[in-house]
């Protein structure tokens, strides 16, 4: 028998460009199939390949998951745990913070999170009780984008307030830009661009000719870390093209005259030496840009560089010479955060003062010293894979005197390395809400199933641990559904959270949302500053720099590692399907380079730096650039035989502005092994 059929439907809060609807099957009470909502307008019915596996898979698998809370019993790092129960877990580490806490500052207890859940209150609440004992945060964003978020903040005053994808029916042009969309936001890869493309140019800029490159109109491939250069020829050719927005400019800029010399000196010739890109194209994307209507989707891989918040500026001074934003069909993206759509998720994270913040960059370091860090509390985060100084981290993280606490769905890396591991339940197993950084939509996330084994949401594993420490702040214990009842209330959306559960996603602007019409932005002029004041008393030049990185080392690569199409930062290295699809983790190489260099298919080598070494096999593809080796991000380093991923090579240099991670500026040599 068949048994009754349900549908259900929910939200995907990874983090991801596309924020799917999901459509959940179950029959006879039990979950049966995780498919993409064919209402959604933007899965379409159809997830991707990599959450499709997963959510199939590992995710629902009760041999895959964390069941339990565990406490370790072999040496750190060794992975050998025993089950205990809630309460006796609960209560040893909060006996053992608290003694902690008794001799040290609340700063020395280190705590990292980030994207393994992007739904507001699993990935919120629990700062209420990091803050609460004044914890020190390890700045997510440093290890993903903050540079990008810091230089727009100075230009524009936000760097959040993206265009709405929907004004695409208006422009005429839509440029990329250090963005892969193929694998970082498939269903726009999909549906949203080639749909453009019946009407409007698409211009991608990338090192790497991805399928989303290869699909484009035209495919500008700088070298890595010149894009500043880039943007500085580009506006010099749109302004000797014509197409400089004047009025714009007087009304809605400021700064432009101290910018001016750079951009006369910035000729397309002069753009071709910097960056690699030929002259004439160059004007052919001019040409494309700068008359408008034209969007700028602004990708986070590149501002991932050492000038990389320079490149930001230096993107947006284009934008805003040629006055492409504020009217239909224009704007500049980076990310949509709530702001751009009156969304207050920071609710979840309650109102208590944040502690101490260090960068991503620097975890290694303080993790290895006794006086700056007592105390390690990983939730939604997997450094051990995601983050710079994997060899240091680890032997960091080895140390004994260190009480370390782990909250995920699997044993991963960094779980292998804690004294106590707690199991989370996944984003199938409880309400929330989740609002994508793409589309300016609300979606309720919702509970389609029991969690497995003993897992618990993350908001509740940080009520118990408050309890269990004896705290008594109602902040500490407010409930889920009221932190949604109170978001929902201050929103533009008008129905309560069981309408929005009926609807799965809803809009919160009819028509397509157009930021900064009235030609005013957030700044403390309240123009485009292209002359910051706030840059420069920050110590960084007070205009953006005709500038780019110095050239690779003779003889080295630079290693880019961009996002793969079948792992979610490293969420899914461990489901076996989605394994077999990754295949051997590779070192891929422009078919020149890999000729130069006597290698063929399939040959193993080895990176190797000062940081670090990897060995991996030669793939050969024209979608690397020649100088450059593409290696993926974030495979779970437990699961390779050399025990590490790319980040083992990765030295955690930090960019320009944000103390960023400016990952893709790795320099390795490559030998044959
Ligand atoms: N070389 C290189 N490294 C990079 C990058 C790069 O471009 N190159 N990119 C960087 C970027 S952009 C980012 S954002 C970081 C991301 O790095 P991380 O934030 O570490 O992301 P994940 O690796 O997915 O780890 C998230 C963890 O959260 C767990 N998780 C999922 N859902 C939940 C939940 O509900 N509760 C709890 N407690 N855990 C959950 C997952 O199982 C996973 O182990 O990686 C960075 N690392
Ligand atoms: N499938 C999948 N999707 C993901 C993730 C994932 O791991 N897997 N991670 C999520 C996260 S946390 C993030 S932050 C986003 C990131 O997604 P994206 O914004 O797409 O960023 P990346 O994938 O890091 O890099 C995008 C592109 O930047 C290019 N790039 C690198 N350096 C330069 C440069 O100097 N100049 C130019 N012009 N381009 C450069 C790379 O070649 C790459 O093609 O994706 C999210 N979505
Ligand atoms: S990861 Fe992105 S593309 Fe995949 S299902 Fe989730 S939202 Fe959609
Ligand atoms: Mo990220």
């Amino acid at each position: 028998m068949p048994g009754e059929k349900e549908v259900l439907r929910t939200t995907c809060p990874r983090d991801c460009y596309d924020s799917c609807g999901i459509a959940v099957i179950k029959r006879n009470g039990e979950v049966r199939k995780v498919l993409g909502d064919p209402d959604h307008p933007v899965s379409r019915g159809a997830l991707c390949g990599k959450c499709a596996l997963a959510y199939n898979g590992a995710w629902r698998d009760p041999r895959a998951r964390l069941l339990h809370p565990l406490r370790r019993i072999g040496a750190k790092g060794a992975g050998r745990f025993e089950q205990v129960s809630w309460d006796t877990a609960l209560s040893e580490i909060a006996a053992k913070l608290s003694a902690i806490l008794e001799e040290h500052p609340g700063a020395r207890v280190i705590h990292t999170h980030y994207t393994g859940t992007c739904s507001a209150i699993a990935g919120g609440f629990p700062a209420r009780f990091f803050n609460r004992i004044g914890a020190t945060e390890v700045d997510p964003d440093t290890v993903c984008n903050k540079a990008g978020h810091q230089a727009l903040g100075y230009t524009l005053g936000s760097s959040s307030t993206g265009f709405d994808p929907r004004t695409a029916r208006d422009a005429d042009c839509l440029v990329i830009w250090g963005a892969n969309p193929h694998a970082s936001a498939p269903h726009a890869h999909k549906h949203w661009i080639p749909e453009f493309q019946q009407r409007g140019k698409v211009i991608v800029i990338d090192p790497v000719a991805h399928p989303t490159a290869q699909s484009a109109d035209l495919h500008l491939r700088p070298r890595p870390g010149s894009d500043a250069a880039l943007a500085f020829a580009l506006t010099h050719a749109v302004m000797t093209q014509g197409h400089l927005d004047e009025a714009f400019l007087a009304s809605s800029v400021l700064g432009w005259e101290e910018v001016l010399p750079a951009i006369e000196a910035a000729t397309p010739a002069w753009g071709e030496a910097e960056t690699g890109v030929p002259a004439a194209r160059i004007e052919e994307a001019a040409a494309l840009y700068g008359p408008g209507p034209s969007l700028m989707w602004l990708g986070q891989g590149l501002q991932r560089q050492p000038l990389g918040g320079n490149v930001f500026r230096a993107a947006a001074m284009l934008c805003a010479a040629s006055g492409n934003i504020g009217k239909p069909g224009s704007g500049l993206l980076f990310l949509n955060g709530g702001g751009s759509r009156e969304l207050d998720f920071g609710l979840a994270e309650g109102d208590g003062a944040p502690g101490a913040s260090i960068s991503h960059m620097d975890l290694a370091a303080v993790l290895e010293d006794p006086q700056r860090s007592r105390a390690f509390f990983n939730w939604n985060n997997n450094p051990a894979a995601s983050g710079p100084e994997q060899g240091r981290l680890r032997r960091a993280l080895a140390r004994e005197d260190l009480l370390s606490v782990c909250v995920d769905l699997f044993q991963s890396d960094t779980a292998d390395f804690a004294d106590y591991v707690l199991p989370a339940a996944s984003f199938l197993e409880f309400d929330d809400l989740v609002s994508g950084y793409f589309n300016l939509s609300l979606s309720a996330q919702v509970k389609v199933m029991e969690p497995l084994g003993e897992a618990l949401p993350n908001q509740e594993i940080f009520r118990r641990l408050a309890k269990a420490m004896g705290f008594d702040d109602p902040a500490l214990f407010e409930e889920d559904a009221a932190i949604i009842a109170r978001i929902l209330a201050g929103s533009l959306y008008s129905g309560d959270f069981a309408a929005l559960k009926q609807a799965g996603t809803v809009q919160l602007f009819e028509e397509p949302h157009i930021p900064f019409a009235d030609g005013v932005f957030p700044t403390a002029s309240g123009k485009i500053e292209l002359a910051s004041a706030a840059a420069e008393a920050d110590g960084h030049p007070r205009c953006p720099q005709a500038r780019s990185d110095s050239r690779t080392e003779a003889g080295k690569l630079r290693v880019l590692s961009p996002a793969s199409a079948w792992l979610m930062n490293s969420s899914y290295g461990n489901d076996a399907t989605v394994r077999e699809k990754l295949g051997p983790a590779a070192a891929i190489l422009h078919p020149d380079e890999a000729a130069a260099r006597g290698l063929s298919q399939g040959q193993a080598v080895v990176l190797d730096n000062e940081t670090g070494s990897l060995p991996l096999e030669v793939a050969i593809s024209e979608e690397a650039p020649p100088g450059c080796v593409l290696v993926h991000k974030s495979r779970w380093p437990k699961a390779e035989a050399s025990g590490a991923n790319v980040n083992i090579l990765n030295p955690g240099h930090k960019t320009d502005m944000a103390e960023s991670s400016c990952v893709h500026a790795v320099e390795v040599a490559l030998r044959p092994l």
